[in-house]
């Protein structure tokens, strides 16, 4: 649990940047009292006597480098507890397992493939259920609110087509129809530097670390925040339950990402907005999705609710799969791979990568077509970037 007064000897109510860089980080932790935490590669720890120990026991249920990544991804969000598994997904069991059979999950359609696939693959063999909605359409909520509906589950924006759900208003309705029904928001695409779903209602918040969090596009690992003590106590005892827990030597990274997070999240929005607006007025594309973007249906939810963009840009580029494949395999400077919020910038087909688990039927619904690209605008030169997306949009239809 973070408590910033302890953090910080001055009663004074830190900003972003220097929660990132302090926030958990205190050297008077350690014995050497070492300026950077130290990574602590062990699987055990000594006791002073039979359970009697200074905090940690066994490496599975608790480590230092943990603890100290965990209080600094909390304080980022001014929330109680943040709890980190072995990948954005092992988070998702981790919460898929505060349900039991019989129970149901209202989810929006449009969402990370591996999410979808967890839920209608692994945890439907377990009984939990999950009907799929669109939540920037109307929604009848005392319809889709059934009496066994546990959690409902959010990305905004969404992967790949970066839709923006009202979270405050989803929310609302939801609690208002019942309290009980835990609602999670998972938050990588934006990251709590630019949106703090738990004062929008929500009880958790989801991440990724893969992405923007740890930025550097070498660590994966996931983690779920949260103000609720109930939810936490059983979130923890889940990550010792099932062993999904991160290695210490990733906490390092991670956490190491983290204390450049805002200075990053600044870049990638400055140049995720410059290629945005590049590629709306390019005669190869047919359509870009960025809230950033006037065009954008829900442009206005974004100004209310973010507090900035991240790099993230899809578009359809004019043809079909074949003019898709002819751009993606003549950038240069963008790379073909999956994955995003790194550095680096990426450039993904979500229909052939991502989201080829989602079925076909349900890809075409929601607009995943073989025409369909989706960019990780990294930290490189806004210049080189614009270049490579422009060279690339040429050679497509050549
Ligand atoms: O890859 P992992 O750390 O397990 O995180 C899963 C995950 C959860 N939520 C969102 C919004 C995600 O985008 C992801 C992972 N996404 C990709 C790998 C991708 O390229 O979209």
């Amino acid at each position: 649990m973070s408590d910033p007064n302890k953090i910080f000897k001055l009663a004074i109510d830190p900003h972003f940047g220097t929660k990132a860089i302090h926030a958990g980080q205190n050297p008077d932790k350690w014995t050497f009292r070492n300026v950077i935490p130290p990574i602590s590669m062990t699987t055990t720890f000594k006791q002073i006597a039979p359970a009697k120990h200074y905090g940690f026991e066994y490496g599975r249920s608790g480590n230092p480098s943990r603890s100290v990544l965990q209080e600094c991804i909390a304080a980022l969000e001014d929330a109680k507890y943040c709890l980190t598994y072995s990948s954005g997904l092992g988070a998702t069991t981790a919460v898929a397992h505060l349900l039991k059979s019989g129970d149901h999950v209202l989810a929006g359609d449009d969402m990370y493939g591996g999410t979808n696939r967890y839920f209608s693959k692994v945890a439907s063999k377990f009984g939990i259920t999950m009907t799929l909605v669109d939540f920037t359409k109307d929604v009848n909520m005392e319809k889709m609110i059934l009496p066994e509906t546990k959690l409902v589950w959010m990305e905004s924006p969404t992967n790949p087509c970066l839709r923006v759900i009202d979270l405050e208003k989803i929310s609302n309705l939801i609690h208002k129809i019942r309290k009980d029904i835990i609602i999670l928001v998972d938050n990588t695409f934006l990251t709590s530097y630019f949106q703090k779903p738990l004062t929008l209602g929500a009880d958790l918040v989801l991440y990724s670390c893969s992405k923007y969090l740890n930025g550097h596009s070498d660590v994966i690992m996931g983690a779920v925040v949260t103000n609720r003590s109930d939810l936490y106590e059983d979130l923890a005892f889940n990550q010792n339950s099932l062993g999904i827990i991160p290695s210490p030597f990733d906490c390092f990274l991670v956490n190491r990402g983290l204390k450049t997070l805002h200075v990053r999240m600044k870049e990638h929005q400055k140049n995720g907005l410059a290629v945005a607006q590049f590629l709306e007025q390019h005669p190869l594309v047919e359509k870009t999705l960025h809230p950033g973007l006037p065009s954008h249906p829900q442009h206005n939810i974004a100004l209310r609710q973010f507090s900035g963009f991240s790099g993230m840009v899809s578009f359809y580029i004019k043809g079909g799969l074949k003019e898709a494949t002819k751009f993606l395999q003549s950038i240069k400077i963008f790379c073909l791979a999956e994955s995003l919020g790194g550095y680096e910038s990426l450039a993904d087909h979500p229909a052939l990568m991502t989201h080829a688990s989602v079925p076909e039927n349900e890809r075409a619904f929601l607009g995943i077509t073989d025409n369909l690209i989706r960019l990780s605008v990294g930290l490189e030169s806004e210049q080189d970037l614009i270049a490579d997306l422009d060279q690339a949009l040429k050679a497509s239809v050549n």
